[in-house]
């Protein structure tokens, strides 16, 4: 029989208990982590969806495979093994493990900005990519089709670049001022939206007429596959490793966060199409960064759970059932008339606070009320994606507006039954329904680089 929604196709061999706390609990915990969930203890939260990178659960497999794990300095087993892996996928030649991902970006963005006045362009940057972008002195700006703005309107791949603008920006900024192209699967900040397949065939078309690289921001990058083989008619009846194989072919270079799509609880990636010159300054910076290139950051059980957890990603059961999980938190919440992304990405529903809150303006972060309101009524954490994550402007200091004002309800992978998913959709609409008792949020300490994750605020009376 085909069901709506997909049961798990695993069962449960070991189980970590979680407990709720009281309404007067988690007032004086919210106050005492300056109104940021970020600093809350995991143990004061019931539902965890700060986040899905490293929050997912192994399996018997990679629990299995820690114990080949070879703890070798230099050249161990266990990053031959890795190494085969991530070659066959990508089918890049040069492979350099990270201790994640923003470990990675940290090694290859300043390698390829060459002077002043250098841009990267992408369908979207994510706080940490944005973050070294700017830290390696260049500035981001962001392509992505306006339909990513809609929330309420159906679009089958709304992380898709808007091409016109994309060749628009590097004519005007001038090819050679043009770092790379970073194309983010799925695109995080608007949804963990999918870019389809003929939008990054195009934009291979568009970078290799102005001799730009492409970057490809791979931590979704089997949720996005999956996206493709579900909306785009021609690849219906291929594999998803066939799609990513695919998709991979038209970047020279490869970022990843495996703590995502890799099924790891830490761990990273930098592989390389073919640029041999490129690859040797990465082996020359990855060492003081990160660690010898042949476990940068590393243990070797983390590379041998990595390798397994690779593969199992891509398996269609495993992401139909996420899939399904995030479809199922999505459908609740419309049914009761919450506004969200629409439809729904691969790793979490995002629900539209602009729209929960037009009281409350960007710079008082309407979403941020919102996630704290949540965390009160039973224990869910979630994140703020939104004017609080985007920060200021890296030359004029001013608060930015997001577009977008997002509470991310995010999944981790292979942790939550629908039974949790109905607490927090219960949760929501309660929030949903007093919405106009919130109150908007003001700095007590702002740090200067990714600040959401440290601040603390306070409500505005
Ligand atoms: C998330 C985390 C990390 C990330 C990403 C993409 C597309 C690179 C990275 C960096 C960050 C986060 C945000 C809010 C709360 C907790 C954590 N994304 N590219 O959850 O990778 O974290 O391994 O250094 O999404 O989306 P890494």
């Amino acid at each position: 029989m085909e069901r709506k929604y997909m049961a798990p196709p695993y069962r449960i061999k070991m189980v970590e208990p979680i407990r709720m706390t009281t309404r007067e609990e988690r007032e004086r915990l919210l106050q005492e982590c300056g109104y940021n969930p970020f600093a809350l203890r995991s143990e004061d939260v019931y539902i965890d969806l700060l986040t899905d990178s490293g929050t997912g659960a192994m399996s018997q497999n990679q629990w299995a495979a820690l114990m080949l794990g070879d703890e070798a300095y230099a050249g161990s087993r266990s990053f031959y093994h890795l190494e085969k892996v991530v070659r066959d996928i990508t089918g890049y030649k040069y492979v350099i493990p990270a201790h994640q991902g923003r470990g990675a970006e940290q090694v290859v963005l300043p390698l390829l900005v060459k002077h002043k006045g250098m841009y990267f362009i992408s369908n979207m940057h994510f706080d940490t990519t944005k973050a070294h972008v700017e830290l390696a002195g260049a500035r981001a700006i962001d392509c992505v089709i306006p339909e990513c703005f809609e929330t309420e309107k159906y679009h089958p791949f709304k992380g898709n670049f808007d091409l016109a603008r994309l060749e628009e920006t590097i004519i005007e900024k001038g090819k050679e001022n043009i770092a790379g192209i970073i194309v983010t699967v799925t695109n995080n900040s608007a949804g963990g939206q999918p870019v389809s397949m003929d939008n990054i065939r195009r934009v291979r078309k568009i970078a290799d007429k102005y001799g730009i690289k492409i970057i490809i921001d791979g931590a979704r990058y089997a949720e996005n596959a999956y996206f493709i083989k579900l909306r785009e008619e021609e690849y219906k009846d291929k594999t998803i490793r066939d799609i990513a194989q695919e998709m991979l072919s038209y970047g020279d270079i490869f970022l990843m966060s495996a703590k995502k799509d890799g099924l790891v609880n830490i761990g990273g990636l930098i592989a390389i199409k073919e640029d041999e010159e490129l690859y040797q300054k990465c082996r020359t910076f990855i060492v003081p960064f990160e660690g010898f290139p042949t476990y940068g950051g590393l243990s070797g059980r983390d590379m041998e759970a990595l390798a397994v957890g690779l593969e199992e990603a891509l398996e269609i059961d495993y992401l139909t059932h996420r899939y399904d999980q995030v479809r199922y938190l999505g459908d609740r919440l419309l049914e009761a008339g919450v506004p969200i992304q629409y439809p729904v990405g691969g790793h979490a529903v995002f629900v539209d606070c602009k729209k929960i809150c037009p009281h409350i303006p960007y710079y008082q972060f309407p979403a941020q009320a919102v996630v704290n309101e949540l965390y009160l009524e039973a224990g869910v954490r979630a994140v703020e994606i939104g004017s609080f994550l985007l920060g200021r402007d890296p030359d004029t200091k001013e608060n930015l507006e997001s577009p977008l004002e997002f509470m991310r309800l995010t999944i981790p992978r292979r942790v939550y039954e629908y039974a949790h998913l109905d607490v927090v959709a219960d949760a929501v609409i309660a929030v949903y329904q007093r919405r106009h008792t919130l109150k908007g949020l003001e700095f007590v300490y702002e740090p200067p680089v990714l600040r959401h994750f440290t601040a603390r605020l306070k409500p505005i009376d």
